[in-house]
């Protein structure tokens, strides 16, 4: 007996709780949209399994104070608090730009997102983008900015083809804007409080305006801080949706005392992921939300979620001989036959379904969270050991959708000498809190045992198998074995 793999439009309901496919968030848009965003990782979830993004950090200074920001870390609003970015100027970025290219085929898209605010750093900025756009034309450029300078920066932008701009818009209310930004710079000049955080509220309107006038794609992302706007930003998303926003990005306040901010030292609380889920559900309505946003770093190198940057230091680019018209032709055809790969894998999610005499999960079926391990491709193709980071699907009678990702500290390392191995375990399953089962390519018997014991059932039974298909395969699973129990349901048609 088959269970229904729902197509990912249905499978969101798209109900109100909207899910990250692409094919749901794409298919009402024109072909035109459809093509900018299919290879771009964060517009696109369904494309993040495939295709990677680098960030290049230019943009040193910035024109406001955020509270959840420390200037000797990258910008918050793009990108979680870490190592200070190797700055870079702009020639030294295009070479990274290239070396990287010729090094991740799949890279698609270069941000620029800090370390401060990319458009405070106007010379810098458009330098590199202009000289990206000349010579590097198979690549899409994409910046993230405060929003301060943007109606100023509109007409640059256009003329770089940059058509990806995201703007954190934490608020449209000066009071609750008050208690984030302590202070802007506007004109030469300091100016705090409710006052400044009016000016910035109306740039960030008047540039998102600006933007979608001219067709260019805007993501929204917001800080969600508890108790000071998480309860606003439903309003913030209609708003912003309003003005033609394309996808709304909520993420999680990071503030930890050791970084310095002034939440973290304040003690202000980050979000449960339950809250932040909730939240974005709340906030889906038609809005398309993102939900696999990692924080990345601003020099991050790679697929969302790892971190290559490592490998492409200065250093290292300086020695490398690249061909960069060679690096285009592979280029091309490895990201053909990656999009052949996803529009394959749309139709044939889209192409199951089932004849209506054919028994299906009765609908009042709890849903259930499972967690995936996976190196991308959006197959299940990692052991659990050698995860750094796990994706949480929730399967129901709709199907399954991408809730969010977890992560955790690599729990084996090739040895098993490894001191922290216990505490690194513990942290895995206290990540996992909330998820019935977790599918790896592999799994240890030791983890295994500590997992079960934690309620959380290991499945290493569909390797190398689709996520989605694999997700629904268990919560089929899952219920057949009764392990799923809702006294209401008859399962008998399904056995
Ligand atoms: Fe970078 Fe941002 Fe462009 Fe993506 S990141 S500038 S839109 S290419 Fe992506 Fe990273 Fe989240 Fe940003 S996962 S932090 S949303
Ligand atoms: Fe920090 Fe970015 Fe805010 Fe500037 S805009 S203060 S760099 S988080």
């Amino acid at each position: 007996m088959e269970l229904e793999v729902i197509d990912e439009t249905q499978a969101s309901g798209c109900s109100s709780s909207g899910c990250g496919s692409t094919e749901d968030q794409l298919a009402h848009l024109p072909e035109s949209i459809q093509n900018k965003v299919q290879n771009h990782p964060c517009y696109s979830e369904d494309a993040h399994h495939y295709f990677a993004r680098m960030h290049v950090a230019v943009a040193p200074a910035c024109n406001i104070q955020c509270h959840y920001c420390n200037r000797k870390y990258d910008c918050s609003n793009e990108s979680r608090p870490g190592v200070v970015s190797e700055l870079l100027t702009p020639d030294q970025a295009v070479k990274k730009v290239k070396a990287v290219a010729a090094n991740i085929p799949q890279m698609t898209v270069l941000g620029i997102a800090g370390p401060g605010d990319p458009l405070a750093n106007p010379e810098r900025t458009f330098d590199t983008f202009r000289m990206l756009s000349e010579q590097t034309p198979d690549i899409k450029l994409c910046v993230s900015t405060n929003g301060l300078a943007l109606p100023d920066a509109v007409e640059e932008l256009s003329k770089h083809n940059i058509d990806h701009v995201t703007i954190t818009i934490n608020c449209v209310d000066p009071e609750i804007g008050a208690k984030i930004y302590p202070w802007i710079y506007w004109n030469g000049r300091r100016i705090r409080g409710v006052k400044g955080a009016k000016i910035l509220i109306e740039q960030q309107q008047k540039g998102l305006q600006m933007l979608t006038d001219r067709g260019i794609l805007v993501k929204v992302n917001s800080v969600m801080i508890p108790g000071v706007n998480d309860s606003h930003l439903k309003e913030v998303s209609q708003i912003v949706k309003s003005k033609g926003a394309f996808l709304h990005n909520v993420m999680p306040l990071i503030a930890e005392a050791e970084h310095g901010t002034f939440y973290g030292v304040m003690g202000q609380r980050s979000p449960e992921p339950e809250e932040l889920q909730n939240l974005q559900d709340e906030c889906s309505g038609d809005m398309n939300m993102m939900r696999h946003c990692r924080q990345c770093r601003a020099d991050a190198v790679g697929l969302l979620g790892e971190d290559r940057g490592e490998e492409f230091t200065m250093e290292k680019i300086e020695e490398m001989e690249i061909d960069y018209e060679a690096a285009m032709e592979k280029r091309a055809v490895i990201h053909e036959g990656i999009i052949e790969e996803l529009e394959e894998k749309r139709a044939r999610i889209a192409g199951v379904s089932i004849p209506s005499d054919e028994p299906s999960i009765p609908q009042d079926t709890r849903p259930v969270l499972m967690a995936v391990a996976t190196a991308g491709g959006g197959i299940i193709n990692q052991h659990f050991g050698h995860a750094t980071e796990f994706l949480v699907y929730e399967a129901s009678p709709q199907g399954v959708r991408f809730i969010s990702h977890r992560k955790v500290d690599q729990y084996c390392i090739g040895n098993d000498t490894c001191g922290e191995k216990e505490s690194a375990l513990d942290g895995s399953i206290r990540a996992l809190k909330g998820c019935e089962s977790v599918l790896c390519s592999k799994i240890g018997f030791e983890p295994w045992g500590m997992l079960e014991e934690a309620g959380i059932q290991p499945n290493g039974e569909h390797a190398m198998e689709p996520i989605e298909e694999a997700v629904m395969a268990v919560y089929e699973e899952m219920i057949l074995s009764g392990a799923i129990k809702n006294e209401n349901n008859d399962l008998s048609a399904l056995a």
